[in-house]
Formats: structure tokens, C-alpha cells, sequence
């Protein structure tokens, strides 16, 4: 790497240290991609080659339904293994400081302290969309320093959980009973999305109800209502059903669990661990592990466009400059931010004004 020295940021001995395993250098390799100062591009380019040994897990679903919870005893559970794990949080409801991932109650302190877990926080840097790009980027380097697992945990139902099932190998949606989110969620489409279906909460009322409802939707969505039932030619159409709508034709469809968990008490956590196995090893044996990373690659490549677009734009052509000198005729009515636009875009293209 030739220029290796940018802006005060030796990228060579980082990217060493960075492999060696050192703690240090990782913390300063985050937040350097984090912050997008100078030279994280060389960094992430240099990491490349290393990628894909990790697990990365998504766990979304609205605010509240226990996802840091899970996050936490998932973390045990794979240190238990002896894994290593790799927490990035994205929740702009709730920023964590301190190393307290959680509002309240499962603290960080029965985790933080271990070498093998990295735990960061998104919560307030960028715009979304450039706060799931560079969140995608920070699990990139947590993979290259050789973390076995990555959980990327996403707030709301909404767009963020979108995103979320772009940065994962597999997305587990976490939802509750006692909300309208569950119900919300099957209508949104969010459901497409999920690999697993967590039912938190399973301690209070309702949770039964609410993973039925979701295994029935399930079938629905598969064109078929009668998941577990035999057909006289004995297909198994609880089998037939349950292909997801991303996934690539296979033989072998992935028959996606609903599972009931109580986070707060860790039970159901073992049979959660054990379904991301499961689902990981479904993955590679199909090729839909292959495919999603390339579909994860070429948007990743996409967005370093835009990125690289939007930054020569407004720091390396007048575009800036036109919209204030211009602003007052916007403002007056005389034209539309539209025209404007529409002007700038064309003399930036013609670089005239560049
Ligand atoms: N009763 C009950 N409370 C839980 C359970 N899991 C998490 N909680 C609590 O629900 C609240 C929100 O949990 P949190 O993990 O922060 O939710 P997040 O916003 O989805 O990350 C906290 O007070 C947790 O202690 C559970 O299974 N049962
Ligand atoms: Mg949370």
C-alpha cells in the first residue's frame, strides 16, 4: 500500500495491529471507518481480502421488544463457545453510553470486560442512509479482526430493519405480544425480511397467539394456508411452503422458526442459538450465503459511489456556490428549488461550472 501515511493515520501498522488481534488498534480502526476520516477507504479496501469468515446476525424489530436483551445472552452464549463477538448497536431511540448497552436492567458489565466481546454503538452519527453504510463498514472491520460472530442490532419497524437484512448473513425479527407491532409488522411486509421469528416476552400473555399468527401468515405468503398439513401425495406442505421471497429457487427451502423467548430470563436462547446454526449451515450448503454476499457487495459498491458522488459534488464543483447565489430567487418564488436543481445538475455535468 503505497501512501500508506494519511493525515497523521499509519495505516500499515494499524491494519498489522488490527490482525494481530490488538484491542487497541481495532477501537481506533472503528472509529476511524466510523468517523470517515481520512484513509478508511484505503483501510476497508485493504480489509477486504479477509472478509466473510464471520457470522453476521441482525436483530430487529420495534423499540422495547427485548433485541439488546437478546443481543446480551447471544453474546453469552457464543463466549460460552468460546467465539468471539462483535455487538453494533443502530438505535437512535436509544443511544447507550458507557458501555451500557441497554436502558436498564442487563447491563454490559457481564460482558464488557472480556477480550473476546466488542461492543459499539451507532446510535448518532450520519443520516440513515449513511449511518447503515458506515455501520455495514464497522462490521466489516470487526470481521476482518476475526470476530466468529457480528450481531447487528436495529431498531423500529420501519425502514431500518430494511437495512438491516442487507447487512446480515441471517436477521432475526424480535417481536411482542402485548403491542400492535406483531400485527403491524405481518402487514408491512417486514416479515420478508426475517430468516428466524423471535416472540419475546413469551412470560407474559399472548405469545402463543402471536407466533401462530405469524406461522399462518407465513403460509400465506407462500400462497398456501395449510402448512402442516399432508397433501394426499405425501408432500409435506408445511415443507413446500415456507420458501421466503428473497430466496433463490433450492431444492431445500428454508423453513423459517418461530421461536418463543423469555430474553430477560434467557430462556428459549439455546433453541435461538441453535436455529442460527442451523440456518447459517442451510446457507452454505444452498449457495444463499454466496448470493446474498454478492448482493451485499454490489450494493456496497453503489453506495461508495454515491458517497464518492455526493462528496466531489458539493466540496469539488460550484454546486454549492450556485445554490447560494441563487437562493434568494428560489425564495422570492421567481424559481422552484426544482429548476435550480435541475441547473445545477446540468452545468455540473457539462463541468462548466466545475
Ligand atoms: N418481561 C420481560 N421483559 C423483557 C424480556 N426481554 C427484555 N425485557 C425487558 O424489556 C425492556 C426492553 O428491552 P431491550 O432489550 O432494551 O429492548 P430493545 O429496545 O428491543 O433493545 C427491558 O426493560 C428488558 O429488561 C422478556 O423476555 N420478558
Ligand atoms: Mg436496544
Amino acid at each position: 500500500m503505497a501512501g500508506c501515511d494519511l493525515s497523521g493515520v499509519k495505516l500499515k501498522p494499524l491494519l498489522t495491529d488490527l490482525l494481530a488481534g490488538r484491542t487497541a488498534a481495532l477501537a481506533r480502526a472503528i472509529s476511524l471507518v466510523e468517523n470517515g476520516r481520512p484513509g478508511f477507504e484505503e483501510l476497508l479496501a485493504a480489509l477486504h481480502p479477509r472478509l466473510g469468515q464471520a457470522h453476521r446476525i441482525g436483530i430487529t424489530g420495534p423499540p422495547g421488544a427485548g433485541k439488546s436483551t437478546l443481543a446480551m445472552q447471544l453474546t453469552k452464549a457464543y463466549r460460552a463457545r468460546g467465539e468471539q463477538v462483535g455487538v453494533v448497536a443502530v438505535d437512535p431511540t436509544s443511544p447507550f453510553t458507557g458501555g451500557a448497552l441497554l436502558g436498564d436492567r442487563i447491563r454490559m458489565e457481564d460482558v464488557a470486560l472480556d477480550e473476546g466481546v466488542f461492543i459499539r454503538s451507532m446510535a448518532t452519527r450520519g443520516s440513515l442512509g449513511g449511518l447503515a453504510t458506515s455501520t455495514r463498514e464497522v462490521c466489516d472491520v470487526l470481521d476482518a479482526a476475526g470476530f466468529d460472530r457480528i450481531l447487528v442490532e436495529t431498531v423500529g419497524v420501519g425502514q431500518s430493519e430494511l437495512a438491516v437484512s442487507g447487512m446480515a448473513d441471517s436477521t432475526v425479527l424480535v417481536l411482542v405480544p402485548e403491542s400492535g407491532d406483531g400485527i403491524q409488522a405481518l402487514k408491512s411486509g417486514v416479515m420478508e425480511i426475517a430468516d428466524v421469528f423471535v416472540v419475546n416476552k413469551a412470560d407474559r400473555p399472548g405469545g402463543d397467539k402471536l407466533a401462530r399468527e405469524i406461522d399462518v401468515t407465513l403460509g400465506f405468503r407462500q400462497g398456501s394456508a395449510f402448512r402442516g398439513i399432508r397433501a394426499h401425495h405425501g408432500l409435506d406442505l408445511a415443507v413446500a411452503g415456507r420458501a421466503p421471497v428473497r430466496q433463490t429457487e433450492s431444492a431445500d427451502p428454508w423453513k423459517h422458526p418461530v421461536l418463543l423467548t423469555t430474553a430477560s430470563k434467557a430462556d428459549g436462547v439455546e433453541r435461538l442459538v441453535a436455529e442460527l446454526d442451523r440456518h447459517h449451515a442451510w446457507m452454505t450448503g444452498s449457495g444463499e450465503l454466496s448470493a446474498r454476499r454478492r448482493r451485499r457487495l454490489a450494493a456496497r459498491t453503489r453506495e461508495v459511489v454515491d458517497r464518492a458522488m455526493h462528496r466531489w459534488v458539493w466540496h469539488s464543483t460550484q454546486a454549492e456556490a450556485m445554490v447560494n447565489e441563487r437562493l434568494a430567487e428560489v425564495a422570492s418564488g421567481r424559481i422552484s428549488p426544482y429548476e435550480l436543481a435541475g441547473e445545477i445538475v446540468a452545468a455540473v455535468k457539462e463541468g462548466v461550472r466545475v
